[in-house]
């Protein structure tokens, strides 16, 4: 019996464990003008993170990724959510603002 509670507390909390984090593609943000905001996130493997179109003229491309992600190229004023699968760094600009470091 004490066994059993055991397991559906771990399956609960491995529920929690997931997280999914938002990112504001913006026009003007705390950091400047043409900014994801946050500028960087901390997550852990099997949360996703979500690209906000909040304003309308970003997207989302991938420019460097942990051996084995694919590629990944978003949409003009579409959300974009990535599910992160592998451990390591994910670099990714905004390609009409890349020259300002977007
Ligand atoms: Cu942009």
């Amino acid at each position: 019996m004490k066994k059993s509670l055991f397991l559906l507390m771990l399956t609960a909390s491995l529920g929690a464990y997931a997280a999914n984090h938002e990112i504001k593609m913006l026009d003007n943000g705390k950091d400047g003008s043409m900014v994801f905001e946050p500028g960087y996130v901390n997550a852990k493997v099997g949360d996703t993170v979500t690209f906000k179109a909040t304003n309308s003229g970003h997207w989302v491309q991938s420019k460097a990724l942990p051996d084995g992600v694919a590629d990944f190229l978003s949409e003009d004023g579409k959300d974009f959510t990535l599910k992160l699968d592998k451990e390591g760094v994910y670099v990714y600009t905004c390609p009409p603002h890349r020259m300002m470091n977007m």
